[in-house]
């Protein structure tokens, strides 16, 4: 196939009906890249033999040497549609038969979801790549579901095909009883998410939007596929055979007739295991078997497979790949289906849109974004830093989603942070220079049109993690939707120079590695400890080396333990109201705590109910679905910590005056305590704070913020306190999949690490029990290694963090656990013993 110039690449940029923007999603280890390869390989950057071998997007020598993706890697790919495709394609075509497709693998690792993430974020479709025999894994719904929230339409690939024939050896019917399962089970994921701005996103081998794949060997085939080679042998046309390919539709050769049951014949088949599976199978048996070569040629010419005379001289697997290769070439099948059914980003700019961006609707920006107009204004999103091969530097890689972006655009950066109007974390800048991205390559251009990804130089110092950038005129653009990451950075270890004088490259190097990774959170706490904080153990443990090798240029560094953070609730109202002066004895804050309702919490953490929402959407949503009274809901002054944390500060007091006045003080104070709870500093969870009343000096100057912040921080201590405090601790929800003899191992490792099983599902058609568990992340640091070393490998636990629950002791209660639990933190943060209530509630 032919190598495609940049200058190629680029023109086609231009023409947004035949770009198709993709990620491949998938659960660790189901073959994403090993897929990507083979599509790569066709589009003529790698060479066909090697293809499946080289992971071409695994850029990293750990990924290459550890087998398992980290990063998210980009790379666009043209291709050039054969007429007999273009004659059936109903869909959006701009006058060309030249497609580009930007491609983006991405890990499935758990630990890196934050890649997968960005990842969905610039592009508009996914190829969802799911194992044949291990099925729909818990990763594979994290990513699916954040795929639908994203408004990106998925198509399945069914992938290791090879395994059903080389392994298992199944028979036609278990074979397709088992992908019939698959794609059931990817369906109802996808029914459960579905919203209705993306439409149906059912898939099904009949509409097309399934393969059936083995990107280790390079082949894939659709129904329509093969219904080709069949049309004119029963001499109907091709969407009818492709009917015929699946499903409850069955053929007996020896009478030649259809028939919609079995009708008990043995040469009555199903049609997809007569005309696909087969098929296949005989292939594959005749070029493994060794001997007879002679059975072999007659079928492929049958077949009109031609073979180059070299390959015709191998034998075994090498024979099988290359004949398999030439006969169902898995670019052919796959590219097809992806310029098929995934939106051109003209087309899914329309719906995506609303998801998209912040600002109004109607304006300008969101225009050219709905629009996909390239001489619109420009809106461009950042979703990741790339390091760059100087080190130190760093690509801004994302989207044009409006106009378009040269080299030399002076560029208006509004950082995550930025709050329209404001100047926070708003910066100008000149793009040095635009870069499309090819895996390893990457090639500069002139400019970018909008739709496609890009690459920029000279913004890295301006941008910690993601940004949207405009025109650096656009001063009433809004940004672009914040990203929502399915993971949280749940361990923590502190990071420490071996020599003290390496302290400055040390604080470099977090700046670094915050940079490049688009989760990690790097912080200092007050006792100028480094702290790196990470979704789990191999999260942390890639960013630990990066640190290391790449940023600090090998700097000797000290790693302490893993630390877990916890979170600070109440389990009932306070037991009284309680009372706080301010220190100058002229101002009273009576205050009450008590626990928010189930789930609300988790419904702030969504977005759900924030603090956003319009004043009467948001009581609406409490009273509706929290049991809310209506009134009390309009009383909300904030969330907290930082504004938009999930604990609430509600004003209760009746026919108080100036109250209004001391509101942003009392708010600080919140703000403050909720982020720091009185039992050992760690931030609160689900808890609503009522100021119940006030008594104010009369003068203003006696009742200022320096009066009332630190006033209303001891209220809210107390009220705390007097509320059956409790600490939580995060929990993990683990998925296992092992064969049965693994049962008492993991078992009795769950029970030790006071973990607990709510679901053991034998795999229907395998040898494999499917596990899931609740783990506390505290009991979760070595577990894998622990697994792994007691079924000798067998199992393999993703740990992905699912929510908060309460320590099931009183800290306040002296000896008990989570009073140990407190001296403990307390004590690692260097802080004094607990502070009684009497220190944060007066008397009268
Ligand atoms: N039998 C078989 N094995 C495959 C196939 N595709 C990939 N593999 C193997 O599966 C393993 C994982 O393949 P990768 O392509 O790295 O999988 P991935 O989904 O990219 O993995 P992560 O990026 O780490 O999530 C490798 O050992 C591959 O050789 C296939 O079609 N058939
Ligand atoms: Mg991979």
């Amino acid at each position: 196939m032919v190598k495609v110039t940049v200058d190629e690449l680029r023109a086609s940029m231009d023409n947004k009906h035949n770009i198709r923007n993709m990620s491949v999603i998938a659960h660790v280890d189901h073959g994403k890249s090993t897929l990507t390869d083979s599509l790569v390989a066709a589009a003529g950057i790698i060479a066909q033999d090697v293809a499946g071998d080289v992971r071409m997007t695994d850029t990293r020598t750990d990924e290459a040497e550890r087998g398992i993706t980290i990063k998210s890697t980009g790379i666009s790919l043209h291709y050039e549609m054969p007429e007999d495709s273009l004659n059936r394609f109903g869909g959006e075509r701009g006058g060309s038969s030249s497609y580009l497709i930007n491609l983006i693998d991405s890990p499935g690792h758990v630990d890196f979801s934050s890649e997968v993430t960005a990842a969905l974020r610039i592009t508009d479709g996914a190829l969802v790549v799911v194992d044949c025999i291990e099925g729909v894994c818990v990763q594979t719904e994290t990513v699916l579901r954040q795929a639908l929230a994203e408004r990106i339409k998925p198509v399945l690939a069914v992938n290791k095909m090879d395994r059903c024939f080389l392994e298992l050896q199944q028979s036609g019917e278990e074979a397709y009883q088992a992908l019939r399962r698959v794609i059931e089970n990817a369906n109802v994921i996808m029914a459960m998410y579905e919203d209705s701005g993306l439409g149906d996103c059912q898939v099904s081998p009949e509409k097309g939007t399934v393969a059936f794949s083995a990107g280790l060997h390079g082949w894939a085939f659709t129904l329509s596929g093969f219904a080709k080679m069949y049309k004119a042998k029963f001499n109907v046309d091709e969407a009818r055979m492709t009917e015929r390919l699946w499903g409850e539709h069955f053929y007996d050769p020896a009478t030649r007739a259809w028939s919609t049951r079995p009708t008990g014949s043995p040469t009555c088949h199903r049609g997809f295991v007569q005309f696909c599976y087969q098929p296949i199978r005989q292939v594959i048996e005749a070029c493994m078997s060794g001997e007879d070569k002679d059975k072999l040629w007659p079928m492929l010419d049958k077949l009109h497979v031609a073979l180059k005379a070299e390959d015709r001289e191998l034998s075994g697997k090498a024979l099988m790949k290359r004949v398999m290769q030439a006969w169902l070439p898995a670019s052919a099948a796959l590219l097809e289906m992806i310029v098929f059914h995934l939106p051109s980003p003209a087309k899914a700019q329309q719906y995506r849109v609303e998801t998209l961006y912040e600002g109004p609707l109607d304006d300008a920006y969101a225009t050219g974004i709905r629009n996909c107009d390239a001489e619109g204004p420009l809106m461009l999103y950042v979703s990741k830093m790339i390091p760059a091969s100087d080190k130190g530097r760093f690509y801004a890689f994302g989207r044009v989603f409006s106009g378009t972006v040269a080299t030399g655009t002076k560029v208006r950066i509004m950082g995550p942070n930025y709050v329209p109007g404001g100047k926070k974390d708003l910066y100008v800048k000149t793009v040095q220079r635009t870069v499309i991205w090819m895996g390893k390559r990457q090639e500069s251009v002139e400019n970018v049109p909008c739709g496609n990804t890009v690459a920029l130089v000279g913004l890295d110092h301006l941008i910690t993690k993601n940004a949207t950038l405009t025109n650096d005129k656009a001063v009433d653009a809004h940004p672009m939707k914040a990203m929502k990451f399915s993971v949280s950075p749940v361990v923590h270890k502190s990071v420490a120079c071996k020599n003290a004088a390496d302290l400055p490259k040390l604080v470099e190097g977090l700046k670094r590695l915050a940079k490049s990774d688009p989760l990690v959170m790097c912080t200092m706490t007050e006792t100028g400890e480094h702290v790196i904080a990470g979704v789990g153990e191999l999260h942390l443990e890639i960013c630990l080396k990066d640190l290391q090798q790449d940023f600090m240029n090998g700097t000797e560094i000290v790693v302490g333990p893993p630390v877990v953070p916890y979170r600070e609730t109440v389990l009932a109202r306070s037991c009284r109201t309680v009372m706080s002066k301010s220190p100058n004895k002229h101002n009273r804050l009576y205050m009450e705590a008590w626990p928010l309702e189930k789930d609300l919490a988790k419904a702030i953490d969504d977005e759900i109910v924030g603090s956003k929402d319009e004043a009467k959407v948001r009581a609406k949503v409490l009273s509706e679905e929290f049991g809310w009274d209506k009134d009390l809901a309009k009383k909300i002054w904030c969330f907290g910590p930082d504004a938009t944390g999930p604990n609430m500060l509600v004003d209760v007091c009746r026919g108080v005056q100036y109250v209004g006045e001391i509101r942003d003080s009392v708010v600080a104070g919140f703000q403050w305590a909720s982020k720091e709870g009185a039992l050992a500093e760690e931030c609160m969870r689900g808890v609503c704070f009522e100021l119940r009343d006030v008594v104010l000096h009369a003068d203003a100057i006696h009742r200022g913020g320096s009066q009332i912040i630190p006033t209303a921080r001891r209220a809210i201590y107390a009220a705390q306190l007097t509320a059956t405090p409790r600490l939580m601790e995060p929990v993990y929800l683990v998925e296992i999949q092992a064969p049965e003899r693994a049962t008492g191992s993991i078992y009795g490792l769950l029970s030790k690490k006071r973990g607990s099983v709510i679901e053991e599902r034998q795999r229907p058609g395998t040898p494999l029990i499917n596990f899931k568990a609740y783990l506390p992340v505290t009991e979760s640091l070595e577990f894998t290694e622990r697994l792994r070393a007691e079924t000798s490998g067998e199992a393999f636990p993703q740990c992905v963090f699912d929510h908060w629950e309460a320590v099931n002791s009183d800290p306040l209660e002296e000896g008990s656990t989570a009073a140990k639990l407190v001296g403990d933190i307390r004590r690692r943060k260097g802080l004094k013993d607990m502070m009684p209530l009497s220190d944060f509630e007066d008397r009268l």
